[in-house]
């Protein structure tokens, strides 16, 4: 680990007093209070957030940048639900553009990488109305007979209220029964923004704040480790992420199960949301500088490359974050679909290796669980 150096010229510039005072907090690695956070979200420069997260980062992952091997499965874009910035969705009875993979197709998928070096599959889709907690637990056993040695990472806290609301089950049983078929963990999507206002504005018929906080939170009493998100960049404040990230803050307090956190900027191409503008690079860099400085007990910040894009992935890196996930294989549509810029998102491994070279760093390969498989320093 690089010894750490404190920039002076942080607190030597000419920024205002409360500024100065959270910068050194930071420098003294204490953790800085949701006003604090809300105050670097109104006043804090790029240059000032980046120098801060740069600090954090180092402490906790020195140069190491991590990516993994994976893979999605994406059973279909059927949704009952109708949130309106997803570009992705549709409803059973549209007819265009709908996909519903067979339970055979998606094993002829995973049977695609066999001898392949992938440690992760990452199943995500639509919430269907006839795909249910037995179906799913079924289909997990039959990848995990084909390949006992990748991890299952599936289903948004969305789907999973769903499933069981469906199967008449808590959703601790429900849980269970996933994981005694092979699921691992759980990813990080279905949070967008939790307060109550915002959600209603955006997705008010699927679950609720507290309902994803509380499957996470069983989860992660179950021994299932799993990511969060946020979506930001469309009606939401700088108070509403700043909530967003507390109330996640909290939850790790309690259970620490929370591998990463992964900002997802909001695409605006075909969805009912088109009318908003997105927000500039620069603001994505502040949202993940500030996210890597308020989120103190999140081991990981993640630029998802196939939203934001390579190069801002790469530029990413000098403002906190230290995870740029996987080679993806060109097997997820969300965001091709919602306008992000990767239209077929696909990078070797040897092409991670070289982004992440470029600027300095060491690229690990890792599992889910952030073990290093290999060090490509
Ligand atoms: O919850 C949908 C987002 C999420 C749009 O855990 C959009 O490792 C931007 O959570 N613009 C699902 N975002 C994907 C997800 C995820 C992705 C990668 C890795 C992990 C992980 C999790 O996608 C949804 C929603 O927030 N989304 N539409 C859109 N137009
Ligand atoms: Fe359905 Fe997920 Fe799209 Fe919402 S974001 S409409 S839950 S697929």
């Amino acid at each position: 680990m690089p010894t750490q150096t404190k920039p002076s010229v942080v607190l030597d510039s000419a920024i205002s007093k409360e500024l100065k005072q959270i910068a050194e907090k930071i420098y003294a690695d204490k953790r800085i209070t949701p006003e604090e956070g809300l105050l670097l979200y109104e006043q804090g420069e790029l240059g000032f957030l980046g120098t801060l997260a740069n600090y954090v980062r180092e402490k906790k992952n020195g140069d190491y940048v991590y990516f993994n091997r994976n893979f999605h499965i994406e059973p279909t874009n059927i949704c009952v639900f109708d949130c309106k910035f997803c570009s992705y969705s549709r409803l059973l009875k549209q007819k265009d553009g709908i996909w519903e993979l067979s339970e055979d197709e998606i094993i002829e998928k995973v049977k695609s990488y066999d001898g392949k070096p992938i440690t992760e599959v990452h199943i995500v889709g639509g919430v269907h109305p006839k795909m249910g907690l037995m179906y799913f637990a079924n289909l997990i056993k039959k990848i995990k007979e084909i390949r006992p040695d990748i991890h299952v990472k599936a289903f948004t806290a969305v789907e999973l209220e769903y499933m069981c609301r469906k199967a008449k089950v808590s959703y601790e049983e429900g849980l269970k029964i996933l994981k005694e078929h092979g699921q691992d963990s759980l990813p990080g999507g279905g949070a967008e923004i939790f307060d109550e206002i915002v959600r209603k504005q955006i997705c008010e018929d699927k679950c609720t704040a507290n309902e994803w906080l509380e499957i996470h939170e069983t989860a992660h009493k179950l021994g299932m480790p799993s990511n969060a998100t946020i979506l930001y960049g469309h009606v939401e404040t700088f108070a509403n992420r700043i909530d967003h990230m507390n109330r996640l803050r909290t939850l790790q307090d309690k259970t620490n199960g929370f591998n990463t956190f992964i900002p997802l900027k909001f695409r605006n191409k075909e969805n009912q949301m088109s009318n908003i503008a997105e927000v500039s690079v620069i603001e994505d860099l502040r949202n993940y500088a500030i996210s890597r400085i308020f989120m103190d007990n999140f081991p990981h910040i993640k630029a998802y490359w196939p939203m934001i894009g390579r190069n801002t992935a790469q530029i990413s890196l000098s403002f906190g974050v230290n995870d740029i996930d996987g080679t993806i294989d060109d097997s997820t549509k969300i965001y091709t679909m919602a306008g992000a810029e990767e239209q077929n998102p696909a990078l070797t491994t040897q092409e991670l290796i070289e982004l992440i070279k470029q600027v300095n760093r060491i690229p690990i390969e890792r599992d889910t669980l952030y073990n290093v498989i290999n060090n490509f320093s």
